[in-house]
C-alpha cells in the first residue's frame, strides 16, 4: 500500500507523565522532541506529507497517535483507547482524520481499542485483545473492517507478559515478510492465518526493535539493533534507522508515533 499522508503529534513537556511499564528512567523532553523531528523527516523522506496535531498538556501519551485511529484505504475508525488517561486523545485525531475520511466510524463504550493492537497483512486485520483492547471493542472493529471489505480475526494476547500491544512484538512488512520477537513466537503460533513466507525472528536482546514499520519502500526501525537491521537489508527491505531511546522509555516504538495512509 502506497502511503501519502501521516498524522503525528509531537510530545509535550509532560511526556514523562504518560503510562509506562519501562524501568529505564524518565524520558528527556528535549531529546524526545529532536527524535520526533527526525521521525517526521523520515516520513517525508518516504514520500509522506505530515500533518502535525497540536500538543495538549492534558495528554501526556498523545504523541502515540497510532492508538487513536485505524486507517485503511476504504475507511477509518476512531478508537476508544483502553487507558482512561488517554480518552481525550481522540477528538483532535477525529478532526484531522475527518479531512481525509468524511465518513468516520467509532468504537462505542464499553468497547475499547488501541491502534497498536491492530496488525494489517495484505487486507487481513489481526486484532489483539490485550490489556487495552477488549473483546467488545475488537468485535466492533471487526464489523467495521468487514463492512469496508476486509477480513479480520481476533487474537487473544492477554496471557503474554511481554506484549503491551499486538504490534509490540510483531510487524508485517509486506511480501510475506514478518518480523516477530522470538520471545513471543510461541504465544503467536496459534495465529494460523499468518502467511509467513519469510520470518525475521528478532532475538530477545533486540525484542524492542520488532516494532518496526514498513513505509513505502523503507522500514522505520529503531537504531541500535544491528541484527534486525541486517536481516531487513538481506531481504532487500531498506531499514531507515531512528533513535527511539526516549520513546522506548514510555513503551512506544516507531509504529506508535504516526497514523499512515
Ligand atoms: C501507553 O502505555 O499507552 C503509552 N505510553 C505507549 C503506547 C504505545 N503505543 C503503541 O504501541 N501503539
Amino acid at each position: 500500500m502506497k502511503f501519502t499522508q501521516a498524522i503525528v503529534r509531537p510530545p509535550g513537556r509532560n511526556f514523562a507523565s504518560g503510562v509506562t511499564s519501562a524501568t529505564e528512567g524518565a524520558p528527556d523532553y528535549e531529546i524526545a522532541l529532536q527524535q520526533h523531528l527526525r521521525y517526521c523527516e523520515a516520513l517525508n523522506l518516504c514520500g509522506l506529507e505530515v500533518t502535525r496535531l497540536s500538543v495538549d498538556a492534558a495528554l501526556p501519551d498523545g504523541t502515540f497517535v497510532e492508538d487513536a485511529g485505524i486507517v485503511t484505504p476504504h475507511g477509518a475508525i476512531v478508537t476508544r483507547p483502553g487507558a482512561p488517561t488517554r480518552a481525550g486523545e481522540i477528538d483532535s485525531v477525529a478532526r484531522a482524520l475527518g479531512h481525509f475520511y468524511p465518513d468516520l466510524r467509532n468504537i462505542d463504550a464499553p468497547g475499547a481499542v488501541d491502534g497498536g493492537d491492530i496488525c494489517e497483512a495484505d487486507g487481513h486485520f489481526f486484532i489483539g485483545v490485550s490489556a487495552r483492547t477488549n473483546e467488545r471493542g475488537a468485535k466492533q472493529l471487526k464489523l467495521h473492517l468487514e463492512s469496508f471489505g476486509y477480513s479480520a480475526s481476533i487474537v487473544d494476547i492477554r496471557a503474554s507478559k511481554t506484549l503491551l500491544h499486538l504490534k509490540t512484538g510483531i510487524a508485517y512488512l509486506g511480501d510475506g515478510v514478518w518480523a516477530i520477537a522470538a520471545a513471543v513466537e510461541r504465544e503467536l503460533q496459534p495465529l494460523g492465518r499468518f502467511n509467513i513466507r519469510h520470518l525475521i525472528s528478532v532475538s530477545p536482546a533486540e525484542g524492542y526493535a520488532a516494532n518496526c514499520v514498513r513505509v513505502n519502500d523503507r522500514v522505520l526501525v529503531a537504531s541500535g539493533y544491528p541484527g534486525i537491521a541486517e536481516a531487513l537489508d538481506c531481504r532487500g527491505l531498506r531499514p531507515l534507522l531512528l533513535d527511539m531511546s526516549e520513546y522506548r522509555k514510555m513503551d512506544g516504538g516507531p509504529s506508535c508515533l504516526s497514523l499512515r495512509f
